[in-house]
């Protein structure tokens, strides 16, 4: 007996000592020079416009635009803006490709109409990509525009057309830089360190000249920051962004400029996000049943319509080119899980885009100019996903169903959270009345449009919130 008590005992002290020790863990906050400076969502005007933006488009122009994918006769299928780096071509010779550059077609108001028309809100312009040739006469470097046949400011005409047509301009720009002999992959010697530092005092120059020049910039975007040398600089990254925030108040950053004191990167150390909104999402999406802790945060998505095709590659063959019913459903999904999408192009070198992606932009601001409502300013609704499409919440509370797949049943299946109910349903855009029958508490079969639209559409429910429910819709006691 008196053993097992002394048992007893024994075993109460070690589990009160493990759960404190536990609780003191889950407390615990490792200390952090660089790490998160936003707590939760910024809700300032300047982010809710990038937020209610919704949809972007990127465009990756650069020197790589030239070859579209080939060297030396060789079609190399990764994307075409590592071209330099597949081809192994050594930076002095790929610069030579500069003498090419005379885009006579290029005409930014017709970039901008595109954009507009595309129903784009905003505009991510490579500045300057890996390879380090500048769309700016930056002073800080000889591979700009301004050392080129062309010689305009390509970037600087840009940004005035699309910001005539009322579009945000964000600027991507590559810390890597294969064009610098200071930028280092790791720093393995004081020698290492001693360059990368004046490495990263040219690119605050370019930075601080970048927001000086073109100060109605709304974002920086920021690639080729995934190096040991940068994660190494934590301090540096958290430096940029203040920086820029100083100089360009409202300023959006992404989250994969950020490293923290520790190296780790997008998220700090103690799991707060850095910079403005998560940019980890290129090329995918998240689950939309499993991952809705994306809901907690900003976030923008990055697509291209081949697989793995940024800039300008001549072959779209070699790959899956994606329709533009896939790159709405990519948009949709997006939203209805609280994030932005931006669809990605690569221009010609000639200044002009090819068929495809003049194509794809019709189509999608076709569609958009019926449907947009369910798409900009729109939110993760909070209702459980179905397998028709996606559901989406305006600003005023209505919620958005957007079908993708016409169901043969003829109705679509809506399971409303607790307390909300469906008082009515209508067609977007003709305004049909849809019928709704109430089938089980919380939930719904809505009927599909009496003709079919032929085309992914959009079923606006009035929801309310319910008053206490008894009777048949009582919940069983188990
Ligand atoms: O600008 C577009 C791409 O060029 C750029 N980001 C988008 C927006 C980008 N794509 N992939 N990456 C950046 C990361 C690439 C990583 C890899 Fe590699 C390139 C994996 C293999 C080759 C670098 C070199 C990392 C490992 C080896």
């Amino acid at each position: 007996m008196k053993g097992t008590k002394r048992i007893i005992t024994l075993f109460a002290l070690v589990t009160a000592i493990s759960f404190l020790s536990s609780a003191q863990e889950i407390k615990k906050e490792i200390p952090l020079k660089y790490g998160a400076t936003n707590e939760g969502k910024r809700q300032d005007q300047a982010m809710q416009k990038f937020r209610d933006n919704r949809l972007g488009a990127f465009i990756h122009w650069g020197l790589y635009a030239i070859p579209g994918g080939e060297w030396n006769g060789k079609v190399y299928g990764g994307a075409a803006e590592w071209l330099k780096s597949w081809a192994k071509v050594p930076s002095d010779e790929w610069m030579k490709l500069m003498d090419q550059w005379n885009p006579t077609k290029f005409d930014a108001k017709k970039w901008a109409k595109m954009a507009k028309e595309m129903g784009v809100k905003y505009i991510k312009i490579t500045t300057k990509h890996h390879e380090g040739f500048c769309l700016w006469p930056s002073k800080y470097s000889k591979y700009t525009v301004a050392n080129t046949p062309y010689k305009k400011d390509v970037l600087g005409e840009m940004v005035k057309a699309y910001n005539d047509e009322g579009i945000d301009v964000h600027f991507y720009f590559s810390v890597m830089d294969w064009s610098h002999p200071d930028y280092r992959y790791s720093i393995k010697s004081v020698e290492d360190s001693i360059a990368f530092n004046r490495f990263l005092e040219f690119t605050d120059n370019q930075l601080k000249e970048l927001a000086t020049r073109y100060p109605t910039v709304k974002d920086f975007w920021f690639d080729g920051t995934w190096d040991a040398s940068i994660k190494k600089n934590g301090w540096w990254t958290a430096h940029a962004e203040q920086m820029l925030k100083e100089m360009l108040p409202g300023v959006t950053i992404n989250s994969r400029l950020r490293a923290d004191d520790k190296g780790k990167r997008h998220f700090d150390s103690n799991g707060r996000l850095m910079g403005d909104y998560e940019s980890g999402y290129e090329r995918r999406l998240p689950d939309p049943v499993k991952d809705l802790k994306v809901t907690q945060w900003d976030w923008e998505a990055c697509m291209t319509i081949p697989e793995n095709q940024w800039g300008y590659h001549k072959d779209w063959s070699l790959s899956y080119v994606k329709t533009p019913i896939e790159v709405i459903d990519r948009i949709v999904h997006a939203v209805s899980m609280g994030g932005n999408m931006v669809v990605n192009f690569g221009p010609q070198a000639d200044g002009d885009f090819r068929p495809e992606e003049k194509e794809l932009a019709k189509a999608i601001g076709k569609w958009m100019s019926r449907y947009g409502e369910a798409v900009y300013a729109c939110d993760y609704a909070g209702f459980d996903k179905q397998g028709w499409g996606y559901y989406t919440r305006g600003k005023n509370g209505e919620v958005y169903m957007v079908v993708f797949n016409q169901p043969y049943s003829g109705h679509l299946t809506v399971k409303t959270p607790k307390d909300i109910s469906v008082e009515k349903a209508s067609l977007l855009g003709t305004g049909e009345e849809i019928q709704v029958v109430e089938t089980a508490r919380n939930e719904y079969n809505v009927s599909v449009p009496k003709k079919n639209p032929g085309e992914p559409y959009v079923i606006q429910l009035k929801v309310r919130a319910a008053k206490g429910t008894k009777g048949i819709y009582r919940d069983a006691l188990t």
